[in-house]
């Protein structure tokens, strides 16, 4: 292989020519598809006529015009990558280019392809060059009309972007479509689908009055299923206009659910894809977890038709400015659809388990990363998960007014454009004449900050203060980092505790006022930008206990000098939940970093009584919600614990994390009987709050006792698996059981399977239970699984749910004798001729191999080391593979 050629930022050059219009004619076949590109090409700057550079990837090229006339060979070049022509006309021309392709032979998943019978595309990033030859880039932004044609009983519905134009039958039982965008967009928004579907239909009037036609297409026997989505949509387009005043701008949105798809979604403009499983469910198919995250998808799609569609990326380094803002808004939208609490606790604790582990590993890179081998790679935690931080960080410091006054402006500049990170900032900054000091280094800097606080009350002047440092650790490439602008969010508890009136605090020698209106103040955002600093709050008459980085104000690693009584009096009284939650986590991780050095100690494992007492008290406080009790009551996962350990050691964090939960449920195993008794449900299915709550509760409870493996509870969850009437609560009860190895674990997986096998999105959990489970030398379970005949190596979703799970399982992927790291090696590369993107995912896993011992790390690093020797590897699994080596 040629070595892949790294692609930078700072290189980034304007386009030489615009496309004006594109007209793209489809002839769908079963053996090959003919595709006709015609694009009205205009020099940028007038009168220069330097070489026309088209990207283009495994086509066959039919012939090239140029206004109306066929080049001859020697009038163009075409290389593996690009079609050439060195010298054409000055001012503006026509080209016209023909291109065969082959869908069903793509397995990549990348470009047209065939998914179960039906024709459909994905073109971002890089994608569209995989249909015609084209600048592909998202500064080129063009106005298309297509035009499809295909055999009418086969694909009796054809749908592109923007609106139906026209459409009719040819001759030999063929028929077409043609569609028209009115809105100028770059090539990977274009879509095309055409098979057998069918849609439930719906509208929504928009608040001007505009009566949009909705429709989610799937194959008929699923349509039943799309009934949460469609509720989804609306809702969302309910909400974008109530928060942010965004209406949807066509008179028809499509969404259309394929099973075979790489990631989870596409915001094509007005033809929305979908992957099947974030749009398919029923109460008796689905769980909460997959209605939230359909609800929070169709969500986040459906807002990129302003925050990415409307205003676009200038380069895929900013791929952040459409997708750290849409992630954003779409966790306000759940936030507000459910409990704000629930879903910031949610949220964090995916960035604290996958994020910051990437952002201290040899994939580390900054919110706008400088390079890229493969974009593909950079649809990362960082990019979204920071990335939609960063954008909060706005909104904390900036007030709801302030940022919505920053998004009008961001729209009201760059409607129709291409741009970058610095643009959003500057709206945001100048709507508000707001000083962001050194804010810009979130976008530049990799690595996860480490704010320390320490306090001290001065009893004689009334002060309490605040000393606070900020270091960013070094990354793979930037060796030397900059303070950054960190809001920390604080508020006092007196010893009462309750909230303590903030009124003025000297910061850098000036005494400044918290509040610059009436209302009475409790919490405060202090704008720390330097690398040591004092925050002095005055006219605090007793000591109080500090309430810090309230509704977690920033993506940091905080420190501070808490102590133990400090966290329970928080986890008891802070009014702001989201910090009592982290209160109860930051004890937590102390006691199982602890008792993992006990461990590692050969000392007995003793679990402190006072945990067990907070931990008593949230589970039977029947005030709080019993959404955030399941999820106070649940442990850091092991991940979150290995992040914070010199060598990470698997084993033991395991090995305690197993020991606390025994433990727990042995102690409190009547108050967890009780709450799944007393949670059970009384009415059918419906997806609201209290409803989910009850649930999540119930089935916490339910696991906390299935992992005694005492007869009893075994009976308890198989009563609770028969009578369950939801797949929420099926599911729960079928995982609690199989905690534990042995003959029931095995009927009732087998029964399972053998009720849901017509169902692949049901099938999938199954084999995911299986592959993630703890169960010592699950490795081999998971290689007879991917014998089993509902398995598919092609189809992505049942790649991440058997291996993808299987890495999911600390223990097992770790596994001493280097069983699961061959698994995982051998797998990869099978993958990777078939499909790059997935297969890049999957060896990710290995990335942070030197977070291991020497014996775990030689294991690991073979792996790597046969990966990148392998011939033919794409540049997709070579970037990971050769960056994680490198470190
Ligand atoms: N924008 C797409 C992601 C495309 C991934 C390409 N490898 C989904 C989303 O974030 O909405
Ligand atoms: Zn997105």
């Amino acid at each position: 292989m040629e070595t892949p050629k790294e692609i930078f930022l700072k290189d980034y050059k304007m386009p030489d020519y615009y496309f004006d219009t594109v007209d793209l004619k489809f002839y769908l076949e079963e053996e090959k598809t003919i595709v006709s590109s015609k694009i009205s090409v205009y020099p940028r700057i007038e009168g220069s006529s330097p070489p026309l550079v088209l990207d283009g990837q495994d086509l066959r090229l039919v012939s090239v015009k140029l206004n109306g006339k066929a080049l001859k060979e020697e009038d163009y070049h075409l290389d593996v990558r690009h079609l050439t022509i060195p010298s054409p006309p000055s001012g503006k021309y026509d080209l016209e280019i023909v291109t065969e392709i082959h869908p069903q032979k793509n397995t990549s998943l990348e470009g047209l392809y065939k998914s179960s019978g039906n024709f459909c595309t994905q073109c971002e990033a890089e994608g569209f060059r995989k249909i015609t030859f084209y600048q592909d880039r998202p500064d080129i932004m063009a106005k298309y009309t297509v035009r499809i044609e295909a055999d009418k009983s086969l694909y009796p519905v054809l749908l592109s972007n923007g609106n139906l134009a026209e459409q009719g039958d040819l001759e030999d039982g063929r028929h077409y479509a043609i569609w028209e965008d009115p809105f100028k967009k770059p090539c990977y928004l274009f879509a095309l689908v055409a098979g057998q579907l069918q849609s439930r239909d719906d509208a929504f009037i928009t608040r001007s009055g505009r009566n949009v036609s909705l429709r989610i297409w799937t194959p008929a026997e699923d349509v039943p299923k799309t009934a949460h989505a469609m509720y989804s949509l609306k809702a969302a387009m309910k909400w974008d206009e109530d928060v942010f005043g965004l209406e949807y701008d066509l008179d028809l949105f499509n969404v259309v659910a394929v099973p075979d798809f790489n990631m989870g979604a596409m915001e094509n403009k007005s033809l929305n894809i979908f992957n099947s499983k974030l749009v398919l469910a029923s109460p008796e198919t689905a769980t909460d977890a997959d209605y939230a995250a359909i609800l929070g998808v169709i969500g986040h799609e459906y807002f990129h038709n302003w925050t990415g569609n409307r205003v676009t990326c200038r380069d895929w380094f900013q791929l952040s400015l459409k997708e750290g803002l849409t992630v954003f808004r779409d966790q306000e939208f759940s936030s507000d659809m459910g409990s704000r609490t629930v879903k910031r606790i949610a949220d964090v604790s995916n960035l604290r388990n996958y994020q910051f582990p990437q952002d201290a590993g040899p994939m580390a890179h900054p919110v706008r990363p400088h390079s890229y081998i493969k974009m593909d790679n950079f649809y990362t935690v960082t990019v979204y998960e920071k990335g939609a931080e960063v954008v909060r960080m706005y909104k904390t410091l900036l007030g709801s007014q302030g940022f919505r006054k920053g998004m009008d402006l961001y729209f009201k500049r760059h409607d129709g454009q291409a741009v970058t990170c610095e643009d959003f900032f500057s709206a945001m900054r100048d709507a508000n004449d707001a000083d962001f000091a050194n804010f810009l280094s979130w976008y530049s800097q990799a690595g996860t900050p480490v704010v320390k606080i320490n306090t001290s009350y001065n009893s004689e002047a009334h002060t309490f203060s605040l000393k606070i440092s900020q270091e960013i650790p070094p990354t793979p490439g930037q060796s030397v980092k900059e303070p950054t602008f960190i809001p920390v969010a604080v508020g006092l508890l007196d010893s009462k505790g309750k909230d303590i009136l903030l009124s003025s605090l000297y910061h850098n020698g000036t005494l400044q006022s918290v509040s610059n209106s009436n209302q009475p103040v409790y919490t405060t955002v202090l704008r720390v930008t330097k690398k040591e600093e004092e925050f002095v709050f005055t006219d605090i008459f007793e000591r109080p206990v500090p309430s810090l980085l309230r509704g977690y104000s920033a993506p940091v690693r905080l420190e501070s000098d808490l102590t133990e009584s400090d966290l329970f009096f928080l986890l008891a009284n802070d009014s702001d939940e989201f910090n009592r939650w982290e209160a109860g986590q930051i004890l937590a991780r102390k006691l199982m970093l602890n008792l993992v050095d006990d461990f590692q100690h050969n000392k007995p494992l003793v679990l402190n009584p006072n945990f067990v007492n907070g931990f008593k008290s949230i589970l039977c406080d029947l005030s709080l919600d019993k959404e955030f009790v399941a999820k106070a009551i649940t442990l850091p996962g092991e991940g979150e614990i290995m992040d914070m350990m010199k060598i990470a050691d698997p084993d033991a964090v395991h090995a305690v994390r197993t020991f606390i939960r025994n433990q727990l449920a042995s102690e409190l195993r009547l108050e967890f009987f009780n709450t799944v008794v007393n949670n059970r449900s009384t009415e059918t299915y419906v997806f609201n709050h209290p409803n989910l709550a009850r649930r999540a509760l119930k089935n916490i409870a339910l696991a906390y006792l299935g992992c005694l493996g005492e007869q009893e509870f075994t009976e308890l969850a198989l009563h609770e698996y028969k009578s369950a009437t939801n797949m929420t609560e099926q599911f729960a009860a079928l995982a609690a059981i199989a905690q534990k190895p042995g003959k029931t674990r095995d009927d009732v997986l087998a029964d399972f399977y053998g009720k849901w096998k017509h169902d692949f999105l049901v099938v999938n959990k199954w084999f995911a239970l299986q592959s993630t489970s703890d169960i010592p030398g699950n490795v081999e379970n998971v290689r007879k699984l991917l014998n089993h005949p509902a398995f598919d190596l092609r189809n992505p979703n049942k790649v991440y749910s058997l291996i993808g799970g299987f890495c999911g399982s600390p223990v097992n992927f770790h596994a001493k004798d280097g069983s699961g790291y061959e698994f995982l090696g051998e797998l990869v590369l099978q993958l990777d001729k078939l499909n790059p993107q997935v297969a890049s995912r999957m060896v990710s896993a290995f990335s942070r191999w030197k977070r291991y011992d020497e014996s775990r790390q030689n294991l690991a690093k073979a792996q790597l080391e046969k990966i990148v020797s392998s011939n033919g590897l794409s540049e997709n699994v070579f970037e990971i593979a050769s960056k994680s080596l490198a470190v």
